[in-house]
C-alpha cells in the first residue's frame, strides 16, 4: 500500500517536472524550414545514449551522455496537419535522392527526449525527466501581414504605393492599366473582382520570380487551396490622390470600391489575426530562416526587399514600447535564433561572412539592443549538406572548393562560389561581382545513418541545452 502511494506521488512528481517547449520554425518560402525541421528531428533521434554521438558534438546534453532516448510521441493539437519526417527523410534515402516536396501552411511535430537531470536538488526525487517539444513550421509570409492589422484600407494602399518602385512599377503595368480602366463607383461585379485580383496575384508572383520578398498580402502567393475564396480577391488601389479618395468613400455600399474594401477588412480580421490569437501567442522559441545567398545572385533591389522582408518579421520581437506587434498581442518568446540556410553553398571559411550578413541585415538601424528579455543569436548553418569540402588547384595554387552533384544538370561539380560580403554590399557590387550560387542536388544518406549537416548542433545547443538541465 504504502509503496502504491510512493509511486503514485513519484509519478505524479515526475509530471509535474517534465516540460514542455514550443518551438516555432519560419522564414519565407523556400528559406529551408521543411530542411531545417527534418534535420532538426533527425539528429535528436540519431542520439544514442551511451554513443559518442559525434554528429552533434556541439550540443552538450549528448555530448556528455545526458540524453537517454528521443522519440516521437503524438502532437498535441490535432487539428495541425502533421509535418511529415518520415516522407522527407525517404526521399534522401531514395535512389536517386531528392529534395522533399514543398509544403504549405502551418504544420507540427512531437518529440519526448528523455534525459539524465543535472540538477542535484531534484535528483533524489528522480534521476530522469521528459521534456517534450513541438516544433512549428509556418510560413513567413504569415508574418509579413502583420502591419495590415493596423491599417485601413486606404492606408494600406498607401503603403503599398511608396514601395511601388522599379522592378515592381515595371511589373505592374497590365495589372494597373486594367485597374485604371474600371469604374470603382459602379456596382461590384464578382467575376471582374476576381479577374482583376487574379492579375494582382500574378504581379506579386512575378515580383517573387525576381526575387523580391516584402509582398502583401504574403498569403497570396502562397500556394493555398482557397484561392478562389473573395476574401483572397481584392488589390490596393495606387495613384489616388485625396479627393478621388473622397468621391469613392461616397460611393454606394454595393459598389466595387466598397466590396473592395470589405474583402480587405475581412481578410485582416478572419485571415491575419487568428494566426496570431491561435498559434504565435503560444510559441516558447522562434527560429528565423533566410537564405541570404539567393539574393546575391540576383540585384540590389532583391537584397533590399530581403533586409525589408527580415525587418518586417523581426518587428514581432522587437518590444520596444511603440512595437505594433507588442500593442496587439503579447507573447512568451524567450529566445529567438536567426539562421543564414544553405551555408554548404559556400566554402567554410566564408561561413562567418554569412554570419555577419545575416546579422547586419536584422539590425540594421541599430535597433537590435531593444529585444527585451529575448536572447537572441545568428547562425549561418546547413541543415542538409549537399556538398563536400575540397582543395582544387588550378597554376600552381591550391583553394577551398566545394564539391556536389549540380541539381539542373545532374552533373559532379568541383566549384569554387566565391566571398561572401560580410556587410550590406553596395550597389555597384552587383555590376563588379558574378555570384552564381548553384542549387546542388542532396547526397545519398545511408539507411540508419543521421542527415549530415553544418552547424546544426550549434542550433540544437542554442535551442535546447538550457531546457534540458
Ligand atoms: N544545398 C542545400 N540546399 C538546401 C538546404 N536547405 C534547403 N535547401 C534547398 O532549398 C529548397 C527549399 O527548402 P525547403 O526546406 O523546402 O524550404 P521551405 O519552403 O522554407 O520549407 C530545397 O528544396 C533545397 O533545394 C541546405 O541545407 N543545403
Ligand atoms: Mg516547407
Amino acid at each position: 500500500m504504502f509503496h502504491q502511494i510512493q509511486h503514485k506521488l513519484h509519478k505524479f512528481v515526475q509530471r509535474g517536472l517534465d516540460n514542455h517547449l514550443r518551438i516555432a520554425v519560419t522564414g519565407l518560402s523556400r528559406s529551408g524550414k521543411t530542411a531545417f525541421i527534418t534535420s532538426f528531428v533527425d539528429q535528436l533521434l540519431h542520439i544514442q545514449g551511451r554513443g559518442d554521438n559525434a554528429h552533434v558534438n556541439l550540443f552538450s546534453p549528448a555530448r556528455n551522455g545526458r540524453i537517454l532516448s528521443v522519440k516521437r510521441v503524438e502532437q498535441h493539437d490535432l487539428t495541425i496537419p502533421r509535418f511529415e519526417y518520415d516522407k522527407n527523410r525517404a526521399c534522401f534515402e531514395a535512389e536517386p535522392p531528392s529534395w522533399c516536396p514543398s509544403t504549405r501552411g502551418i504544420s507540427e511535430i512531437r518529440l519526448a527526449i528523455r534525459y539524465q537531470r543535472q540538477n542535484s536538488l531534484l535528483r533524489h526525487l528522480k534521476e530522469t525527466s521528459t521534456l517534450y517539444i513541438d516544433i512549428f513550421d509556418y510560413p513567413g509570409e504569415w508574418l509579413l501581414d502583420l502591419p495590415l492589422l493596423s491599417q485601413s484600407f486606404k492606408e494600406w494602399s498607401l503603403a503599398q504605393q511608396s514601395a511601388h518602385k522599379g522592378v515592381r512599377a515595371e511589373l505592374a503595368q497590365a495589372w494597373l492599366g486594367d485597374v485604371a480602366k474600371l469604374d470603382l463607383t459602379a456596382k461590384a461585379d464578382e467575376n471582374l473582382l476576381a479577374a482583376l485580383s487574379e492579375r494582382y496575384t500574378d504581379y506579386l508572383l512575378q515580383c517573387k520570380a525576381e526575387g523580391m520578398q516584402y509582398i502583401q498580402p504574403g498569403r497570396f502567393v502562397l500556394p493555398h487551396t482557397e484561392r478562389g475564396a473573395p476574401v483572397y480577391q481584392f488589390f490596393p488601389l495606387l495613384n489616388l490622390d485625396e479627393s478621388e479618395w473622397q468621391r469613392l468613400e461616397n460611393s454606394g455600399a454595393q459598389s466595387l470600391f466598397h466590396q473592395l474594401k470589405k474583402r480587405y477588412t475581412h481578410y485582416q480580421q478572419k485571415i491575419v489575426k487568428p494566426f496570431y490569437e491561435d498559434y504565435f501567442s503560444q510559441f516558447d522559441r522562434q527560429v528565423i530562416l533566410a537564405d541570404c545567398l539567393t539574393p546575391l545572385n540576383h540585384s540590389q533591389q532583391a537584397f533590399l526587399e530581403m533586409k525589408i522582408g527580415l525587418q518586417q518579421l523581426f518587428k514581432h520581437f522587437h518590444y520596444g514600447n511603440r512595437s505594433l506587434f507588442s500593442r496587439l498581442f503579447s507573447s512568451n518568446i524567450d529566445k529567438l535564433l536567426f539562421v543564414a540556410s544553405k551555408g554548404d553553398h559556400i566554402t567554410s571559411d566564408q561561413l562567418p561572412n554569412l554570419e555577419s550578413l545575416m546579422r547586419q541585415l536584422v539590425q540594421e538601424g541599430g535597433r537590435h539592443a531593444e529585444f527585451d528579455g529575448i536572447e537572441t543569436a545568428y547562425q549561418a548553418i546547413s541543415a542538409i549538406r549537399a556538398t563536400e569540402p575540397v582543395i582544387a588547384t588550378e597554376n600552381g595554387q591550391s583553394f577551398k572548393a566545394l564539391q556536389g552533384v549540380r541539381l539542373s544538370d545532374g552533373q559532379k561539380v568541383v566549384l569554387y562560389p566565391g566571398s561572401v560580403p560580410n556587410r550590406l554590399p553596395e550597389a555597384n557590387y552587383w555590376q563588379t561581382h558574378h555570384f552564381e550560387f548553384d542549387a546542388f542536388a542532396p547526397q545519398k544518406i545511408d539507411f540508419e545513418q543521421p542527415i549530415p549537416h553544418l552547424r546544426m548542433d550549434a542550433a540544437l545547443q542554442f535551442l535546447l541545452a538550457d531546457a534540458l538541465d
